[in-house]
């Protein structure tokens, strides 16, 4: 059980990483220049202008693709001794327009980010890429209906955009994220589609989205291990977004399975099938297969991995990377929609933060610090004490907020010390942390509303300025007082 020390505040180890992070369409802008190719935001934005809060889209975001220098002297001057890394994803489409290989890559594209990572390199700032931040080519989405596609067409094709990826850029960067979550991509954008591609099969889409991912996510790791990993020496796997969730009544057997079940379809619909036995947790599979009877659907609404498919899946993430912002609170909750089945109805668990608990910008995310120590010592039991990145977590304000947000200190000055316990006292195997986000961004379908920057970014300023805000020389203090480290 974890101590109930208050306040921490150790040192970290000296071996302990420290990073900040973003992500290409949150912040590069550029969306049809140099030959770059459409990808599902860009589609979404423009065509759903009325999904994204202030109307917004990231066409020109932080203007990162034209802005390298301004990035790179807001991280170096972070980065103080030990602010070592910078997580970032690639845009497929900038890469590969029509995110198949065989059609062409765009070479400017390609350069823009050779460019970043030997900018970075000569900082002496590793990189940390991700692979897949949510920018599909609209190419893809249009032939093959994206993630939805069983056919394994999606599956070859982001195999090959990774491996050209590996090649390409693997003699520079060591730490590899082939997905940043997934459930997001599954539930947001192919369930309730509140993100792009804005496909609603909020029963069904849902869970063949996450099934091609999971696939892909295995190749790019075997291409990784058999072709790459022993010339290039670096590690890959991948990035869940996970809440922490507390039973309401903790006395309460039904709620305590509830608040179970809720864990086992978020996080354990990507980590059991990756960390532990290759497939889905068992109650995701009886539960989903019950509520299909109930509707007299008789085919597989959660699709079947074959015993093959398991053992591909099974081990293929060197750490596990963890986004985490926030908890909810759960109770047993039971109803059948009269549309049908649901990913929300099928877990018979409803949750949401607690009123009581500090507020954000975010209707979603209330500042619970000690959740992510429970989150953190969960993730050690449940998944064979992996090495754990956290590779987000990160606060919001209003667009109209400043320099001022010491709500932002408070924040990570709480859940950094909550990290630091399960590292001393709880022993779970922490190796790194990463800030959300270098940046104010552009927030999907919050559009610039909420910002969640280190830096605060002038948006009507064509130069779009950083500047740093209170919480960026906390944070340079903080992570400061250890040694420079790789990821
Ligand atoms: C991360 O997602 C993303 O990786 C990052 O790109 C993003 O900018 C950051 O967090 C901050 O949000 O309003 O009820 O529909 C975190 C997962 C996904 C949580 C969208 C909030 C909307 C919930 N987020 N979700 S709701």
């Amino acid at each position: 059980e974890p101590s109930h020390e208050i306040f921490y505040y150790g040192d970290f180890p000296n071996t302990f990483a420290w990073g900040t992070t973003s992500s290409a369409y949150q912040i590069e802008g550029g969306w049809n220049e140099d030959g770059k190719g459409v990808s599902i935001w860009d589609e979404f934005t423009h065509k759903l202008q009325s999904q994204i809060s202030d109307g917004s889209s990231g066409n020109a975001a932080c203007d990162s693709y034209h802005r390298i220098d301004q990035d790179i002297k807001i991280i170096k001057e972070l980065r103080g001794i030990s602010v070592g890394y910078y997580r970032f994803s690639l845009s497929w489409p900038r890469i590969i327009p029509t995110g198949e290989i065989n059609d062409g890559i765009n070479q400017p594209g390609v350069d823009y980010y050779n460019n970043l990572i030997d900018e970075l390199l000569a900082n002496n700032i590793q990189p940390m890429v991700t692979l897949y931040h949510w920018d599909l080519p609209q190419a893809l989405q249009d032939k093959y209906e994206g993630w939805l596609d069983q056919s394994g067409i999606i599956v070859k094709a982001f195999a090959d955009y990774t491996d050209f990826c590996f090649k390409t850029y693997g003699d520079r960067v060591k730490f590899w994220i082939t997905f940043n979550e997934p459930f997001i991509t599954a539930q947001l954008g192919y369930g309730v589609a509140a993100f792009a591609p804005g496909h609603y099969s909020p029963g069904e889409g849902v869970y063949y989205a996450a099934h091609s991912i999971i696939k892909s996510h295995a190749q790019a790791y075997h291409i990784y291990n058999n072709t790459y990993r022993e010339s290039q020496k670096g590690q890959i796997g991948i990035t869940l977004n996970t809440n922490w969730v507390e039973p309401m009544t903790t006395t309460d057997l039904d709620h305590i399975e509830a608040s179970q079940r809720s864990l086992a379809f978020s996080t354990g619909w990507f980590a059991e099938p990756i960390f532990n036995s290759g497939d889905y947790p068992d109650v995701m599979i009886w539960n989903v297969g019950n509520r299909s009877e109930y509707y007299n659907i008789t085919y597989d609404r959660l699709p079947k991995f074959t015993e093959e498919e398991k053992e591909l899946n099974k081990g293929t993430s060197d750490f596990f990377g963890l986004n985490h912002y926030t908890s909810n609170l759960i109770v047993p909750c039971s109803y059948y929609p009269e549309e049908g089945p649901t990913y929300d109805s099928d877990q018979e668990a409803c949750g949401d933060g607690c009123a009581e608990w500090p507020p954000s910008a975010s209707s979603w995310l209330y500042q619970v610090p000690w959740g992510i120590r429970k989150l953190l010592i969960w993730i050690k039991r449940t998944y064979g004490d992996p090495v754990i990145y956290i590779t987000e977590n990160g606060i919001s304000e209003h667009f109209s907020d400043g320099l001022d947000d010491d709500i932002r200190v408070n924040y990570y000055k709480n859940y950094i010390d909550e990290v630091l316990k399960a590292i001393k006292e709880d022993d779970v195997n922490v190796k790194g942390y990463t800030a959300w986000s270098l940046m104010d961004n552009f927030e999907w379908a919050e559009g610039y509303s909420e910002r969640f920057g280190l830096h605060w970014v002038n948006f009507t300023d064509p130069e779009r300025t950083r500047i740093p805000k209170k919480s960026a020389s906390y944070y340079r203090s903080l992570a400061g007082s250890g040694t420079y480290v790789r990821p």
